[in-house]
């Protein structure tokens, strides 16, 4: 079948709209029309070039909801009709990983979505003959897409998917990483570095446990209007200060915060999210994404003296048995996502989306099909 869809041809360039073939699902494997999709910083960094996986070309977008049309020859879960979230890490259920009780990472499916295939090493994608990649085993940014039967969870039929989509990536690894990676407990000083879609997203979710302080870092002063909004109780910019940054924090707070949590994917203020960190138990938790080569480092003693390093993909969130809970408490009231898209286009304008994130206009922009 035909499907509109934004291919990201060469790291750089912009998205170009074409009417791609889709081929229909095999064995294990939905198709799904996507009604909506956020985009997400993760989406412009692999677009810049500087992911080790980034491949081209391909169809981006990692952040959507949308409808199953069909499902392929085994699929017992789902059936036309269902709504649906796609989800970057899948759940099996029986791999290692799943079974450890220790991560949400399931590796099912991994390797061949890192090369941007389906899970049998080829694409559903094409143009003209071409071969077009998967990314991140979801490529939202295509009206119908193609993801395999883990990789999809399944939500609430009365759920408003032009706003659920979020919960696809953001604002799920924003409240996921204070709930379940951090385990944030009530009365904790936390410090958020970079107020995006994530860093407020873990606002929320520091509200949400009862965090009795909540300190909002971003060298964009635009942003902290929204980050007060979601509980952030002090808003502070690091170019407004001669002393570094963590040294502020830690003279702010009486010797340093409980968690901290870097939301931006820069490696310089992820040591700074570190140091902030009170001695003898602060926890430091990087969420942002890193470029291919760049490093982390800070003293070991940082460490010695007690400060912990973590990283959290997707909040540690179990997308398929989890993730239908945070489109209910989205429903119920639980959970805020409306603030969050300042923008909403349709995929012609998919650029303006990019655009707007890099000149730090946007918080979300989501796509309608
Ligand atoms: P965003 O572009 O919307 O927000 C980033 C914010 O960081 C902006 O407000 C910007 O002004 C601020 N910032 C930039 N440099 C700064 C600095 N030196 N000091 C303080 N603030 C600074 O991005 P987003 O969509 O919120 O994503 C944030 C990061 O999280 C990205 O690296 C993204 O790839 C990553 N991410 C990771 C996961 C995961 O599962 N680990 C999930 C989603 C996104
Ligand atoms: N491909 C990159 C890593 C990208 C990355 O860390 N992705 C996060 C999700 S970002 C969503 O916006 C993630 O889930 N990582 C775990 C995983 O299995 O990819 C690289 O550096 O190679
Ligand atoms: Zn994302
Ligand atoms: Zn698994």
């Amino acid at each position: 079948m035909k499907s509109r869809a934004a291919v990201a041809w060469k790291a750089g360039d912009p998205l170009t709209i074409e009417e791609v073939d889709v081929q229909g699902p095999k064995a294990g494997e939905v198709l799904v029309r996507i009604v909506a999709t956020g985009v997400c910083h993760t989406d412009a960094f692999t677009l810049s070039g500087a992911d080790p996986e980034g491949i081209f070309p391909s169809i981006l977008g990692h952040e959507g909801a949308g409808v199953v049309e069909e499902v392929g020859p085994g699929v017992t879960t789902l059936k036309p009709g269902d709504h649906v979230i796609p989800l970057y890490t899948a759940e099996c259920g029986k791999c290692k990983f799943c079974l450890s009780g220790k991560t949400n990472l399931c590796q099912a499916v991994r390797a061949t979505q890192g090369q941007g295939l389906m899970p049998d090493g080829t694409s559903r994608f094409s143009l003209n003959g071409e071969t077009l990649y998967h990314y991140m085993g979801t490529s939202t940014f295509s009206e119908y897409t193609v993801v395999p039967e883990i990789s999809l969870a399944k939500i609430h039929v009365d759920a408003p998917l032009e706003k659920v989509c979020l919960l696809g990536c953001g604002i799920t690894t924003g409240i996921g990483a204070v709930k379940n990676t951090a385990k944030v407990e009530p009365g904790s000083t936390v410090a958020v570095f970079g107020l995006g879609g994530i860093g407020l997203s873990v606002i929320q979710g520091a509200r949400m446990v009862g965090a009795e302080r909540i300190i909002a870092i971003d060298i964009n002063e635009d942003k902290f209007e929204m980050a007060r909004q979601f509980g952030a109780t002090d808003c502070i910019n690091p170019k407004d200060y001669s002393d570094p940054i963590q040294q502020v924090i830690v003279d702010m707070t009486d010797g340093g915060v409980d968690y901290s949590f870097e939301c931006i994917g820069n490696v310089q203020v992820m040591r700074q999210a570190l140091e902030c960190c009170h001695k003898g138990w602060g926890e430091s938790i990087i969420i942002g994404v890193a470029g291919a080569g760049e490093e982390i480092s800070t003293r070991p003693f940082q460490l010695v003296t007690g400060r912990v390093w973590k990283g959290s993909a997707f909040g540690g969130v179990k997308g398929r048995s989890q993730l239908p809970g945070y489109v209910e408490d989205y429903m119920n009231g639980k959970i805020e996502i409306d603030p969050f898209i300042t923008h909403t286009m349709g995929l012609e304008d998919i650029n303006k989306a990019f655009d707007l994130m890099h000149e730090g206009k946007s918080i979300r922009s989501v796509i309608l099909f």
